[in-house]
């Protein structure tokens, strides 16, 4: 990279994400902190094995003093708001926090980037096709109309109206990216694809027999974890900021990922040899289907998936099958 060293702050860096961009950030040069909230933090310590050049600091989204300090501190280039209750189920059970984090926490980051002058620096606000919801259309796009159907979704939603309004009213540089499902070897157990891919490798090992699952008929444009990050960074090197939706414009059944997974591990079987239906992990309002178009991504960043369905299960298999063997 040309000039000086830029620096990235990160928060939400030892999720999904934050391990993907972290590598992306290092190999493009950059100088690379990220936000760790002290005691809690079961992946800090694997996350600091993994990336010891990485400069982890304490803080938290829900409190405004330690977003100030670090900020007027690390004086970054760029930030990347990741941090959030990501788990669409658990936002049932704890909606304040999810609104206090999810929510509420991009405005404090937003805020405290406002109060302390930090004009130059570029903000990336990790916007969800959980917006969308109960969809207005298909396939989704920057102008499809919100309807979200979880407390997770309205936060979502909040910390994108509030980034637009924060671009507009005092000319930072906030873009959103509207990011629908992303997944890969880093992601965490809860959620369906690892949950399957996790499940099924350890089938196919002879660890155990079965797994539940709530519903198979949901619908998601599933995308690699690796691919998604570059559409982030690429979103902060435009002169404009603007809102994107990252996808590949493929629907998939959660039926259909069980499948490829099954086959992938090279286990004989159908879904129902594996497979048992448990109603108790389904969500109070489930969103049915969500496929985006990420037209504008390509034509404004240059930016297209690289991993195809097949080959995302494939990987996860492979990671899984890999990881459980030992
Ligand atoms: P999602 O991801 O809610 O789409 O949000 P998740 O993988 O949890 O669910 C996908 C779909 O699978 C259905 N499902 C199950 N889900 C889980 N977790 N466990 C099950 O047993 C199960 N059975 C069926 C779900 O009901 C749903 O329809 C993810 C998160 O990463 C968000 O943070 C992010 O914003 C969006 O993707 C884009």
């Amino acid at each position: 990279m040309k000039g000086e060293m830029k620096t990235a702050f990160i928060t939400g860096i030892t999720g999904q994400d934050g391990h993907h961009l972290t590598k992306l950030l290092l190999n493009n040069g950059y100088r690379v902190v990220g936000m760790v909230n002290g005691q809690r933090n079961v992946a800090e310590s694997s996350f600091r094995k993994l990336f010891p050049n990485v400069e982890l600091v304490n803080g938290d989204l829900a409190d405004f003093s330690s977003l100030l300090s670090i900020l007027a501190k690390v004086k970054p280039d760029e930030i990347y708001n990741l941090g959030a209750i990501s788990f669409v189920t658990m936002s049932f059970s704890q909606p304040e926090i999810t609104a206090n984090i999810t929510g509420l926490g991009a405005l404090r980051l937003f805020e405290a980037v406002r109060s302390l002058g930090l004009f130059q620096t570029k903000i990336y606000q990790a916007s969800s096709s959980e917006m969308f919801g109960k969809v207005n259309e298909v396939p989704q796009t920057e102008t499809t109309a919100f309807y979200p159907r979880s407390p997770y979704g309205v936060a979502k939603v909040f910390a994108h109206n509030m980034s637009v309004n924060y671009r507009e009213a005092y000319n930072i540089h906030i873009s959103c990216g509207i990011l629908f499902n992303h997944e890969g070897e880093y992601r965490g157990h809860e959620f369906v694809t690892r949950k399957i891919t996790s499940n099924i490798a350890r089938i196919k090992l002879g660890k155990q027999e079965r797994f539940q699952l709530g519903a198979l008929h949901p619908m998601r444009d599933w995308g690699y974890a690796g691919d998604y990050v570059e559409a982030m960074w690429l979103m902060l090197q435009q002169e404009i900021p603007s809102d994107y939706v990252i996808a590949t414009g493929e629907m998939h059944s959660v039926k259909e990922f069980v499948e490829k997974a099954i086959e992938a591990a090279g286990l004989t079987g159908g879904i129902e040899d594996y497979v048992d239906l448990d109603k108790s992990l389904l969500r109070p309002s489930e969103v049915e289907i969500l496929c985006g178009d990420a037209s504008k991504a390509k034509q404004e960043l240059g930016w297209a998936p690289s991993t195809s369905f097949d080959q995302l299960v494939e990987l996860m298999i492979e990671n899984d099958l890999k990881l459980n063997s030992k």
